[in-house]
């Protein structure tokens, strides 16, 4: 109730007496190239997986709005968020940055229906201030978001960060009800700042946000087929064949052998063929490397392999071995 009241006057008062800030200056480091989108279901089909948050932990009520002091992230305890209500790998602020709610808060979030938002959504305090996302843990490389604004709709201006710098700025629509913005990048993306003009605030909400890549495909070895356990010397000066094994969902055809890399020393393919090995009609790709390229270690119980397919993706593989010839110098 009181931070409703505080919400409301915090913005209208600090909005008389800040004056619109410019937008920020887009400046490109580095060739840094960003794909943007605006409708969220093709964002999606173009980065798969990404872990989203709605906010919909929060402890506002419906039709309410809260103070919530900066930064929210994962670790976040106070009146708008418990410990792990956020998802971990980001980090949401203003700039510039304000107290720590002694006096007002840098960031509010707002209850369903209150401003007509449709749900929880998280928007910066001040008018001119931007609202910061960022990425403390690395390798995102596509994020998204329902771009808010209260008190009209607008247009924001989004800078896109990475690691040296800004990569690129553009502009979308932001409203009351959410508009969809989204972006991926050939390098990481560390940071996401969006201002709007005028005496408004600006937020997001639903934020999608990951690698963009899809998920690696897990297949089986079978090393050395056709001897179960499968005895490997590790100071044989051979090579020793493994059959990956196509299945319903992976077509061992369809694997790069120049990407594939063997054991803890990822030991390259020297040759391949393919051959049916274990009966299921399925075709499987069998491969020779270097046994001491691979550097499998005495008393190791299985092999790794990793690799893509010709089309990019990644893959994984394991297999049980047995070692020998350990024992003797
Ligand atoms: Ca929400
Ligand atoms: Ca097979």
């Amino acid at each position: 109730m009181s931070s409703a009241t505080r919400f409301a006057a915090v913005v209208s008062l600090v909005g008389l007496i800040m004056a619109a800030r410019p937008a920020p200056h887009a400046r490109s480091v580095g060739a840094a190239t960003l794909t943007f989108f605006t409708d969220r279901a093709a964002f999606q089909a173009s980065a798969p997986n990404l872990a989203v948050e709605d906010f919909e932990q929060g402890k506002v009520p419906t039709g309410g709005v809260m103070g919530c002091p900066g930064p929210i992230d994962a670790a976040t305890s106070s009146p708008c968020f418990s410990a792990g209500a956020i998802r971990p790998g980001v980090q949401f602020t203003s700039s510039p940055a304000h107290d720590r709610c002694v006096t007002t808060c840098e960031l509010a979030l707002l209850g369903r229906g209150a401003f007509g938002a449709p749900s929880m959504v998280l928007v910066e305090n001040f008018f001119g201030d931007a609202f910061v996302i960022t990425f403390p843990g690395g390798n995102i490389a596509a994020v998204g978001a329902d771009l808010v604004t209260y008190f009209r709709n607008g247009t924001c201006t989004i800078e896109v960060s990475g690691a040296k710098g800004v990569i690129g700025s553009t502009t979308a629509p932001c409203t009351s009800l959410g508009s969809f913005w989204g972006v991926k990048a050939d390098e990481p993306i560390t940071r996401l700042k969006i201002t709007v003009p005028g005496n408004n605030v600006v937020g997001v909400d639903n934020l999608a946000f990951g690698t963009g890549a899809p998920p690696t495909i897990h297949v089986a070895l079978d090393v050395k087929p056709g001897s179960d356990p499968s005895p490997i010397n590790p100071r044989s000066q051979g090579v020793t064949p493994v059959a990956v094994l196509s299945s319903a969902d992976f077509d061992a055809s369809q694997m790069d052998e120049a990407s594939m890399a063997f054991g803890p020393g990822g030991a390259s393919a020297v040759h391949e063929s393919y051959i049916d090995v274990n009966g299921d009609g399925r075709p499987d790709m069998v491969v020779h490397f270097s046994t001491q390229a691979a550097r499998i270690g005495c008393g190791d119980t299985q092999l790794t392999m990793t690799g893509r397919t010709v089309a990019g993706r990644k893959i994984e593989g394991t297999g049980p071995i047995q070692t020998v010839g350990c024992t003797n110098p």
